[in-house]
């Protein structure tokens, strides 16, 4: 019998003073389908973003709603006989959605299988469905293999996947998780993203579509070429969900990968989304190498920031000459304690200052991430970040963008603010959506420092920062 597989990503709901609202192509998803079709012989797949689908935007109390209204999706749900209903959890904020539209699953199609994954699901997915019955099961990490497994000996009795590796599931009135499932390592077997299940313009003509809204416009895509890292920052929670091992798809897959968007979907601006992109520095170099041979014409950037302790003054060159429009390297902290001790980034800032001040000589529009308020610092180390971020962005152009850390579930910086009682407040998915704003609301107070301090500091530097961006732009418009 061909099972109909019904894939959701949920509306998104923001509270003012949140972090942005932003509309992404659904990559995860889009994974799960392409596996599902290689590896599943009998399975009709069909996708419902519901971040994009007859796009609202509705104020409700103190919060905004983006996406599908929750009647529209209790109408479209009602008209489905899926067998399986997989709903993505990516944001540990947007969580409640998540439960909305699976408590309307269970009610419209009685019979259906209700399925979690993604990120946030992976961090928590036992205490998830402790709390929620609205879930059938959690799947753990990486998704491909586990869900497809599902999807295959699932015959309408939960009894069917019980032992399948890498879930939790709510059986017999019991959460039960499974053993963990190995991550995939080689992750050329997984084909390309399902690009035929959406239609890009539904993303490209929505005015929150990710980057549209930054000032150097286009329709850049996310694409991910590796998974998993091995370094520990303890304010990360990518190894609960991608491994401690750094997985890569080959240089070839990669290529192959960006000429079918290109050829097929017309995409020619990239976004790599990788955890650790240049951490195998031979491989990325190889990428570049192979983006240049094969005359790619493509603009790529780096939002999710990048390592920069390995790229050498050639590979920048080779950056910018294959299509990068604009790097984004992490630092964190300009402090070596905390940086290397406190947040374990084991991150020599020499060579970030190097990298920087080549990217000012070659004309590469460079970003930096820092991040301040962990336990363990004090207004000193953090001021001397700030300083040194504004020092960064006067001298090579490298603009900054500051966070207050936030203490994301499953991470080691979660587990220490909460055996101290560093928590300022309740961690919620209110409150992480406040701390996760560009300058945040602060989440941690230690002996060193509490709200207040983080408040005023930020004052300080943001005051500086306007002032000196001003000072720039009247120079060099084009900085940013
Ligand atoms: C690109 C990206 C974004 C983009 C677009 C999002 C997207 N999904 O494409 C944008 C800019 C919108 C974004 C925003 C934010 N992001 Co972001 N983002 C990412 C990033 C770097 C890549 C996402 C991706 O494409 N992954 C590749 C796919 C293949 O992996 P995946 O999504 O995890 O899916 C796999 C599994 O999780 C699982 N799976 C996923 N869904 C499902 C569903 C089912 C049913 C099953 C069975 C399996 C399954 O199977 C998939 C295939 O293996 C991830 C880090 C990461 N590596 O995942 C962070 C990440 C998702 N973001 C994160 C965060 C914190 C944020 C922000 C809060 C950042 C900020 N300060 O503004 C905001 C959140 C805004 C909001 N809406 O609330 C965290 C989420 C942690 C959490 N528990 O909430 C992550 C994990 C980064 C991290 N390590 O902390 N982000
Ligand atoms: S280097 Fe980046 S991906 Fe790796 S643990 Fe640190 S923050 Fe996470």
């Amino acid at each position: 019998m061909t099972k109909k597989i019904l894939l959701i990503n949920p509306p998104q709901t923001f509270y003012r003073g949140c972090c942005d609202f932003n509309v992404y192509i659904p990559t995860s998803l889009l994974y799960l389908s392409s596996y599902l079709k290689k590896y599943n012989v009998d399975v009709e797949v069909e996708l419902l973003d519901f971040v994009v689908i007859d796009f609202n935007e509705k104020i409700i109390g103190d919060k905004i709603q983006y996406g599908t209204s929750f009647d529209r999706i209790k109408e479209m749900l009602k008209n489905t006989d899926a067998n399986i209903v997989a709903i993505t959890s990516p944001f540990s904020t947007q969580f409640h959605n998540a439960v909305e539209v699976a408590e309307i699953a269970r009610k419209e199609i009685p019979n259906a299988l209700i399925v979690l994954g993604g990120p946030d699901a992976s961090v928590r997915g036992k205490e998830i469905l402790e709390k929620n019955d609205c879930f059938d099961i959690s799947v753990m990490g990486e998704g491909e293999e586990t869900f497809s497994i599902v999807c295959k000996i699932y015959e309408g009795d939960l009894n069917d996947i019980k032992n399948v590796k890498g879930i939790v599931l709510n059986h017999d009135g019991a959460i039960k998780m499974t053993p963990k499932r190995d991550y995939l390592t080689n992750l050329d077997s997984i084909p390309f993203p399902d690009y035929d299940l959406i239609d890009f313009n539904d993303y490209f003509h929505n005015k929150h579509f990710y980057r549209q809204k930054a000032r150097h416009l286009d329709n850049g895509i996310g694409i991910i070429t590796s998974r998993g890292c091995p370094f520990g920052c303890i304010f990360c929670s990518i190894h609960i969900h991608m491994g401690h091992k750094f997985r890569s798809h080959s240089p070839k897959y990669v290529i192959d990968h960006i000429a079918l968007l290109k050829k097929k979907y017309g995409i020619n601006n990239l976004n790599f989304e990788d955890d650790n992109l240049t951490f195998d520095i031979v491989r990325f170099e190889k990428i570049l190498d192979m983006l240049l041979a094969t005359n790619a014409d493509i603009k790529w950037k780096t939002p999710n920031a990048v390592r920069a302790d390995l790229i050498t003054n050639d590979i920048l060159e080779k950056m910018q000459n294959s299509g990068c429009t604009e790097l984004t390297i992490s630092i964190e902290s300009a402090d070596d304690h905390t940086r290397n001790s406190i947040i374990k980034k084991r991150l020599d800032i020499r060579m970030v200052i190097k990298v920087a001040e080549h990217c000012r000589k070659i004309n590469l529009r460079c970003r930096s991430f820092y991040l301040v308020g962990f336990p363990g610092e004090t207004i000193e180390t953090m001021r001397k970040t700030l300083d040194f971020a504004l020092d960064m962005f006067k001298r090579h152009h490298l603009i900054p963008r500051v966070h207050m850390v936030t203490p994301q579930f499953g991470t080691k910086l979660f587990e220490i603010c909460k055996e101290n009682n560093y928590f300022s407040v309740d961690i919620n998915e209110k409150t992480l959506g406040l701390g996760n704003q560009l300058y945040g609301t602060p989440l941690i107070k230690t002996e060193e420092f509490d709200e207040t301090d983080m408040k005023d500091l930020i004052k300080e530097y943001e005051d500086k920062y306007s002032k000196l961006s001003r000072d720039l732009r009247a120079i060099q418009p084009s900085i940013y």
